[in-house]
């Protein structure tokens, strides 16, 4: 009884003919896997792949707040709770009016096999809601979050689901999560990871996937001897991952030539420096204000409706969200003789696209490989809240760089056929073993 891709996803699809992104991201990691299970009968014969692909539970539920008009308002929120074989379930809150059930169960999904892959103790999870901050009062968004944790407060915990940031959810919005969290759980615990410094929050954290998906892209570029030195990059996101992205590039000597957001990009060929970054984070953290902004503060070409993947670069990063690399774009990036994409995003690349990228035997890492020094400080933070301690910046630092060249070598160990290192195999595989032997370990459940 051998895995076969077509008959596995026929029925993953026929349970949910409308989760798109959600099937997307299975036949992903199911593709890989298929010579790996036949090798390793015990997963089929346990279904763990049939497992691994259902929830273990999934929360809906009806938020009701009122806006500053006095109106009633209600969204509906979600709670994913995907693996937790091998820990508590851990990933963030997306807030985004196209926010649904199967984008929120691809992207638990990624995250029980990113957060494996980070050798910590985390399980896979994501939650969000319909929710649009944009253009909503700091005390909108308070009482609003206060109604999510309303009911959430009973579905998580510390040993339990630890929720944290994605897009639309900084450090404001985990604020006001965790303070209803706390006054109504009655204790002072790490159930939110992202807190503020004064209250929990990790060193470095914020900075986390931006600098950790350069770390990864770095010891990519090794592997062939090469650096950042000298090296284009183009950016697509303006949000917490693409502007401290930035940081480290400058850092390592490259160069960012693009920033944008859904309504095109702003060009600019001498590189963004950290005057431009100190204007950015501010006004997109907090106002979201659009990214012509920025393009006019600083009189740089800004291209309205386009999207950055035409500039001539060596390095990719997308860094808004899934599916913005298309098989067009991938063609633009390769025909411009672009040689490595490394994803801030999850699931930043189409099917057309990762396969393109794959063919053209160019270094291409999948999010759920180079994004996860997000979650990976995450997990570091749960530590030191479970100390009761704080770690500097430079020791967390140094274990994110730790961590992110352990994932590097994950994917090599899994990824690499004769001379070429297919780092979609190797993050898939690599984030499987650890929960298949976890699920296989701990019985039919
Ligand atoms: O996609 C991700 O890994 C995140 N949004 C971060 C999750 C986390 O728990 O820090």
């Amino acid at each position: 009884m051998a895995l076969d891709l077509q008959d596995f996803m026929a029925k993953v699809i026929a349970k949910d003919p409308d989760q798109k992104e959600f099937h997307q991201a299975v036949e992903e990691v199911v593709a890989s896997l298929v010579p790996y299970v036949n090798a390793h009968p015990k997963y089929e014969k346990a279904k763990i792949l049939e497992r691994i692909v259902e929830p273990e539970r999934v929360i809906q539920f009806r938020i009701p707040w009122v806006d500053d008009k006095g109106e009633i308002q209600i969204n509906r929120g979600y709670r994913v709770q995907m693996n937790s074989a091998i820990g508590p379930y851990k990933g963030g809150m997306r807030f985004h009016p196209s926010v649904n059930l199967g984008i929120l169960k691809f992207l638990a999904f990624e995250q029980t096999f990113k957060n494996s892959l980070t050798t910590l103790p985390m399980g896979g999870g994501k939650g969000g809601t319909d929710f649009d901050g944009v253009g909503k009062s700091d005390n909108e968004v308070m009482r609003f979050c206060q109604s999510l944790i309303n009911e959430l407060y009973r579905h998580i915990g510390p040993n339990l689901d630890i929720p944290a940031g994605d897009i639309g959810v900084g450090a404001r919005e985990v604020g006001y999560m965790y303070g209803q969290y706390r006054k109504l759980a009655n204790e002072f615990t790490g159930v939110f990871t992202g807190k503020g410094r004064t209250y929990g929050g990790s060193l470095i954290r914020p900075e986390a996937t931006g600098y950790g998906v350069i770390y990864f892209a770095d010891a990519m570029l090794k592997t062939k001897g090469e650096s950042f030195e000298g090296k284009i990059v183009v950016n697509s996101g303006y949000g917490n991952v693409g502007t401290h992205l930035i940081h480290k590039v400058n850092e390592l000597g490259g160069k960012v030539v693009t920033i944008g957001d859904q309504y095109g990009y702003a060009y600019v060929p001498q590189g963004i420096n950290a005057e431009m970054l100190d204007f950015i984070e501010p006004l997109w953290a907090r106002d979201r204000r659009p990214a012509k902004d920025f393009a006019d503060e600083f009189q740089v070409e800004w291209r309205a409706g386009r999207r950055p993947w035409e500039v001539k670069c060596d390095i990719a990063c997308p860094t808004a969200t899934q599916n913005e690399i298309n098989g067009d774009d991938a063609k633009a990036l390769l025909n411009n003789g672009c040689w490595c994409v490394a994803e801030g995003s999850n699931m930043s690349s189409t099917k057309e696209a990762v396969d393109a990228f794959i063919e053209a035997k160019i270094l291409y890492a999948p999010g759920k490989a180079s994004n996860a020094g997000g979650v990976a400080v995450s997990g570091l933070e749960m530590s030191q809240n479970s100390m009761r301690y704080s770690w500097t910046s430079e020791e967390v630092d140094a274990k994110l760089k730790q961590i992110m060249a352990g994932i590097h070598e994950t994917c090599v160990e899994y990824g690499k056929v004769d001379d070429y290192v297919n780092y979609v195999n190797g993050a898939n595989i690599g984030g499987f073993v650890k929960v298949a032997e976890s699920m296989l370990a701990q019985g039919i459940i």
